[in-house]
């Protein structure tokens, strides 16, 4: 019998892909594996590291230990239940392309998928595909989006999945990490995949869009190795990237643009609306913080604190 360590690369519930090396092994769980802390539906998923055991003459391993992992992306199991369905774990960078047209990116959009990365401990990643076809007003309004991010400290790369544009950069930021993709249908999250690695070829279509909305069914993210080293991390849908629960005041600690702020508000959970002296609302009002990002996190915050909206229920 030997031991040996891996990535879960895959997972349907009762078989784990692991891969080890160059090589994947199919496994399944040790029957008493537990893990303590988080109550969810699987024990295991994508991006886990797993110490696993292959008898001699066997084809599939045993997995016996899972490491401690950097994060989790998880989502309720169900609408009501209180449990957890983990989605994938060790996630190093959560990439979200973005077109000012065909189709458009709105900027509440784009916050609120860096406000999840942020509550997810994930370092989060603008990029502005299809600059090939972007002038005149179109590319002021490309240098609109990057200075209001580049502003709020985010990395925004501009790209044109079809000319090649800024394709090696981006190769360069991607490689030996694991990477969720995520971003409108028709921004190009296909086109831009096969154009870093043509060896991938993914099927259009495969990304983001097959479980779009309010479907609980039980769905397995997957990762994708790159040619060039690294993972892709294929989740079932957008709106599964999304925070499950979280409190009003929160909300601002995930706008790194508000950090230096809020600890002069005069409120210790202030949520930066209509308090007084609150040191947030003047940064904005200022130019400290851009105003469409204080805009957005108002229309945000009205979300959260409405139980019907799709951001909170996803
Ligand atoms: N002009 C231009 N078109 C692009 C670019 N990237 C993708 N497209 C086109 O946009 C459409 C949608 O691309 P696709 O990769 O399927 O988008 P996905 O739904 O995000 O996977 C296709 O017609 C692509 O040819 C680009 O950089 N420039
Ligand atoms: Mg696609
Ligand atoms: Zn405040």
């Amino acid at each position: 019998m030997q031991t040996l360590k891996g990535k879960v690369i895959k997972s349907t519930g009762r078989w784990y892909m692991v891969q080890s090396g160059e090589e994947v092994f199919r496994c399944s769980l040790r029957g008493n594996f537990r893990l303590k802390g988080i109550r969810t539906t699987n024990p295991i998923a994508v991006g886990d590291n797993v110490e696993f055991t292959l008898e001699d003459g066997d084809e599939t391993g045993l997995i016996q230990k899972v490491e401690e992992r950097k994060n989790v992306i998880i989502r309720k199991a169900t609408n009501l239940s209180k449990a957890t369905h983990l989605l994938a774990a060790n996630l190093d960078l959560a990439l979200v392309v973005v077109t000012p047209v065909f189709p458009r990116t709105s900027t509440g959009f784009i916050d609120r998928f860096l406000i999840t990365a942020e509550a997810y401990h994930i370092p989060a990643l603008i990029v502005i595909n299809k600059i090939d076809i972007l002038y005149g007003e179109l590319e002021e309004y490309v240098q609109y989006y990057e200075e209001m991010y580049r502003f709020a400290g985010y990395d925004v790369r501009k790209v044109s999945a079809l000319e090649g544009n800024g394709i090696d950069d981006l190769r360069a930021e991607l490689k030996d990490k694991v990477t969720l993709f995520t971003g409108h249908s028709g921004v190009g999250k296909s086109a831009l995949i096969n154009a870093l690695d043509s060896e991938h070829k993914l099927k259009t279509g495969d990304i983001s869009h097959y479980h779009l909305k309010g479907k609980h069914t039980t769905t397995f993210a997957e990762m994708h190795p790159f040619s060039f080293g690294g993972y892709l991390i294929d989740t079932p849908g957008i709106k599964e990237f999304g925070v499950v629960d979280f409190e009003a005041w929160e909300l601002g600690h995930w706008f790194p643009d508000f950090k230096e702020f809020i600890p002069n508000c005069k409120f210790k959970n202030c949520t930066h609306v209509g308090e007084p002296d609150c040191a947030v609302r003047a940064a904005a009002e200022e130019g400290r913080i851009h105003p469409e990002r204080y805009h957005n996190y108002l229309s945000i915050l009205r979300n959260v604190e409405d139980e019907e909206s799709d951001f909170k229920t996803s």
